[in-house]
């Protein structure tokens, strides 16, 4: 059964029919019944009573952490047959399809937060197998804050709004934050590859997503290997700056969601390759570090990445309440030929999850809700609860039974296709500690902060530049550069160069070293495609020639499957956005029309704010991206200040514009335009 099909059966269909109680009475719900006209409103009211007590009730609790996000289904198809090395039947074949939903969000932003607030990124995964449902719940890294799932609590409660005043949200520029990172050292990894630009995607689509704990894979036989699952997007990584995101958060809160949906709407389905880091069971200590704390990563030049297939989003939801908001992540959600390693954080994940949906559904029948239902029939003696939509008809609910004939029977590795857990050696005394192999918190920040580049570890200088001016305590700011000394020296002191009020301690070199990988810079790398894309092109509509080539441009630039819009003063017909409306954010490249240069340099007109023509062309430019004008129109740069260089193209030929700008695109941002520190 497609995705289509299956969801088809649950669909309620409101056209051409009468307004009905939920009992299904007809009803007229527009006016409420009153004792005569100017009366009050009877309690005899049903009608009223209904309408009202349902509204009452329509919130759940929001995710306690990911509460804002965007879904989508999709369709897994596996690459091959890899029962070499797992028995997961999704695996089993080259072609095989596999139905999937994908939620994308932020970790600390509350349901209503900004899309483009500096955060890690969840990238959660559910493939509906012909074996039961699996889950992996993602992120944007390949690694987490905490190697102790007991410490969860501590991380989100230091890093959600402070619980005198809930200021600020969605940000950790705060006390409370810098508080836990400069004491749970085990973040600074994490707080690294946020600052280098993962914080701030340009789109859900332009992320990776990592299961980030070690994993098992079991074949059909129980042999086993260790793996990382990775989340390659094939669009390819990029991220706004700083700047740009902050100004995308005031703009439009939506922006990431709106992207994902726009590109799905318009047939420019977003794709990422799953792969997996695969490693023996004896290597768990063999990388420099332990596999089994998650906020450590294998470099992929280490250890690198065996693709196993493709997910493609096709679908938007329906209903976003319905679909997105109702799916439920887990982690325990696991099918055969996969299993659990002993990771401290995916162990206390297992319970966590389990929970958390209990809480936000209010009953143990959540899985029965369309998104979360298996696309397999489901056979067990779990009964009743809140909402059961089910009518089980076997009076039998226990095990063993001979009424029902011994079913259902217990499913095992021989039998029934069932889940088997690996064998594993599991023995020592119980202790409350972490193992020593847990302990260096230093070399892989400091292995990232070697892998950026010159630009890239300005991005991190600035954006924790950014983040510990908000901090007040100086106690707080002195212990966080003394940890960023234990990384790199040079860091601390950039940093600190802004906060006085601390001091920088001689290097401490205990974990330096010059490791580097080549997987981690976000900016480094083109683009590999620029499907979907936003471009603007800016005319006026008081010049034909303006508007003529604004049409040409427009048709050229789509057919490269961007999304292009006319900007100009009024909607008339051509246009597609108002200067009013228009902001640098709504372009990831942008070109002048000639015949338009009079409202840059002028600027003034009752049709739109002050000056905001030439304002979006600067903007542009300071957010890094390609810019430039057809002919005449490259005067509108001398306005602006600013000069020719890498990513400003200027040319008389349409041909020659498209031609930079397709690579101007996948530059995607010319950091080469912002200032260094003196000496960098
Ligand atoms: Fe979590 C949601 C990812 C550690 C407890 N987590 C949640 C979501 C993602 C992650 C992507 C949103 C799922 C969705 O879209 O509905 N979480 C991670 C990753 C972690 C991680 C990659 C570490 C590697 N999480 C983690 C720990 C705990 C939790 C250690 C608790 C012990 N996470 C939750 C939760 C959430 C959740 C409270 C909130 C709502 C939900 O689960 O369904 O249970």
């Amino acid at each position: 059964m497609s995705t289509q099909e299956f969801l088809a059966q649950f669909e309620l269909n409101d056209t051409d029919v009468y307004m009905t109680t939920d009992s299904g009475t007809p009803i007229d719900e527009s006016v409420s019944l009153k004792a005569g006209l100017r009366g009050p409103t009877l309690l005899e009211d049903f009608i009223f009573r209904q309408k009202l007590q349902r509204f009452d009730h329509e919130r759940i609790p929001e995710r306690p952490v990911h509460a804002r996000g965007a879904g989508a289904y999709g369709v897994f198809t596996s690459y091959g047959n890899f029962s070499n090395i797992t028995a997961a039947s999704f695996l089993s074949e080259a072609g095989k399809q596999t139905p999937m939903f994908t939620r994308m969000s932020t970790v600390i932003g509350e349901r209503g937060s900004t899309d483009s607030a500096r955060d890690v990124h969840g990238l959660a995964t559910r493939f509906y197998t012909d074996e039961g449902n699996f889950d992996i719940v993602g992120i944007n890294v390949p690694i987490f804050f905490i190697n102790d799932a007991i410490l969860f609590p501590d991380l989100i409660h230091a890093l959600k709004p402070q619980p005198n005043n809930q200021i600020p949200q969605a940000a950790t520029a705060h006390d409370t934050a810098y508080d836990f990172f400069s004491q749970e050292t085990s973040a600074l990894n994490l707080v690294m590859m946020v600052m280098a630009g993962y914080g701030v995607p340009r789109s859900y689509r332009h992320m990776d997503g990592w299961g980030v704990h070690t994993y098992r894979l079991v074949t059909n036989e129980g042999a086993t290997k260790l793996v990382k699952w990775s989340w390659k997007s094939l669009q390819g990584k990029a991220s706004f700056l700083w700047e740009e995101a902050q100004a995308v958060g005031g703009k439009n809160s939506d922006f990431h969601r709106q992207d994902l949906w726009n590109a799905i709407e318009a047939g420019i389905y977003p794709e990422w390759e799953l792969g997996v880091q695969i490693f023996d069971e004896d290597q768990q200590l063999a990388f420099g570090f332990d596999v089994l704390d998650d906020t450590k990563f294998i470099p992929e030049e280490v250890v690198p990445i065996t693709p196993l297939g493709r997910m493609t989003l096709n679908a938007n939801p329906q209903n976003y309440f319905a679909e997105t908001e109702q799916i439920g992540f887990q982690p325990g959600h696991i099918v055969r030929g996969i299993d659990f390693s002993d990771d401290p954080v995916l162990q206390g994940r297992l319970y966590s999850y389990l929970d958390a949906q209990l809480n936000r559904y209010g009953g143990p029948n959540f899985e029965q809700a369309p998104i979360n239902r298996p696309r397999v029939p489901i056979h067990n003696n779990n009964r009743d609860g809140k909402a059961q939509t089910y009518i089980p008809t076997n009076i039998a609910a226990y095990s063993p039974n001979t009424l029902n004939f011994g079913s259902p029977m217990e499913a095992n590795q021989t039998t029934g296709k069932g889940f088997f857990t690996a064998p594993r050696y599991v023995s020592g005394e119980l202790t409350r500690e972490l193992s020593p192999t847990f302990a260096d918190h230093w070399s892989q920040p400091r292995l990232v902060w070697n892998s950026l580049s010159p630009a890239e570890q300005q991005i991190v200088v600035n954006a924790l530049r950014f983040e510990t001016s908000h901090v007040v305590s100086t106690a707080v700011k002195q212990n966080f550069i003394n940890q960023l000394n234990r990384i790199d020296n040079d860091l601390a002191v950039r940093v600190a160069q802004v906060l006085v009020d601390v001091t920088v301690p001689p290097p401490d070199t205990t974990y330096y070293n010059n490791n580097q990988t080549a997987y981690i810079s976000i900016f480094s790398n083109p683009l590999p495609i620029i499907q979907g894309l936003n471009f603007g092109i800016l005319a006026s509509i008081y010049s034909n020639q303006s508007m003529s080539q604004a049409a040409t441009l427009s048709q050229q630039f789509a057919d490269l499957g961007l999304f292009v819009s006319v900007v100009a003063e009024t909607l008339i017909q051509g246009v597609n956005l108002t200067y009013s409306a228009a902001d640098a954010i709504d372009f990831d490249g942008l070109l002048v029309t000639p015949g338009s240069e009079s409202i840059f340099i002028n600027g003034t007109s009752p049709l739109y704010p002050l000056g905001r023509p030439l304002q979006i062309v600067q903007n542009a430019y300071d957010f890094g991206k390609p810019v430039g004008a057809l002919g005449s129109a490259s005067t509108v740069f001398q306005t602006a200040k600013i000069i020719d260089g890498p990513g400003v193209y200027f040319s008389n030929s349409t041909t020659t514009l498209l031609t930079d700008f397709e690579a101007g695109l996948k530059t995607f941002k010319f950091l080469d335009r912002f200032p260094l520190d003196p000496g960098y």
